[in-house]
């Protein structure tokens, strides 16, 4: 458990469906994630993961990007809105903005994301089509900490899929999807529970440093 043994506060950043999102709010309400879901913030409007936030009663606003001539001045902007809510873990779920490097030093060590890869395989964008294209045999999901390198900061845990000779990138994303909402509450329970942190540059999970990959979810589908 972490020091005091109560639950820690989180901001989750989306940018869509918010899928992720519900894995976590489930956790949060079936009291095997020691979460509070303190705000839900998109850089999207109208989006369905607003109205999941809604429902649960939680804080939920949107920082749209297109309203700000900059990145830094969205990232300004966007940590305030964050800072109000003094969060002890900031949660990127279907996050689809870039950030800049002063926004990722402020969160360091405190800043998670989910990427449909097997990092580091296919950093950015449509990681499923090009999984089929290469014609891997396995595509997949990692959680990592958030560095200013995009989709490169140390990786915490991933689970693998098999791609099928009849994968298209939409049956794919499902699949991946489904590892997603395993591993994701997994993450965020070990960072929870003062068990994960960054130290320098690696992952330290139970005291364990863990190697590159990250701690590999045995379950394959
Ligand atoms: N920022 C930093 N500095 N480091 C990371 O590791 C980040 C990050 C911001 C987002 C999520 C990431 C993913 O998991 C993420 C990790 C968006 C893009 C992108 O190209 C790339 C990677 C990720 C998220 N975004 C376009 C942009 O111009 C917009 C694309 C769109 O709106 O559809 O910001 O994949
Ligand atoms: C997830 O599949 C996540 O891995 C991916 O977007 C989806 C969001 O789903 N993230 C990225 O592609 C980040 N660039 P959700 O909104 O239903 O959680």
């Amino acid at each position: 458990m972490n020091q005091t043994n109560s639950p820690i506060n989180v901001v989750v950043l989306i940018s869509g469906s918010g899928s992720n999102l519900q894995a976590l709010i489930d956790g949060q309400q079936d009291g095997s994630l020691p979460i509070n879901i303190c705000a839900v913030i998109s850089n999207k409007p109208n989006v369905k993961g607003l109205d999941r936030a809604e429902k649960y009663g939680i804080a939920h606003s949107v920082i749209n990007h297109k309203t700000f001539d900059s990145r830094e001045a969205f990232d300004a902007a966007l940590q305030a809105k964050i800072d109000s809510h003094t969060p002890e873990l900031v949660v990127l779920a279907g996050f689809m903005r870039i950030l800049t490097p002063a926004f990722t030093q402020h969160y360091a060590g405190k800043m998670l994301n989910i990427h449909p890869s097997l990092l580091p395989k296919y950093q950015g964008l449509h990681t499923h089509q090009r999984a089929i294209e290469a014609g891997d045999d396995f595509h997949g999901v990692t959680v990592h900490f958030v560095t200013a390198e995009l989709d490169g900061g140390p990786n915490i845990i991933q689970a693998k899929v098999t791609i099928t000779p009849t994968d298209t990138a939409d049956t794919l994303a499902k699949k991946v999807q489904q590892q997603e909402h395993v591993i994701y509450p997994l993450a965020v329970k070990w960072f929870a529970e003062g068990n994960l942190t960054l130290e320098k540059n690696h992952v330290v999970l139970n005291g364990k440093t863990l190697d590159s990959a990250g701690y590999q979810l045995e379950k394959i589908i």
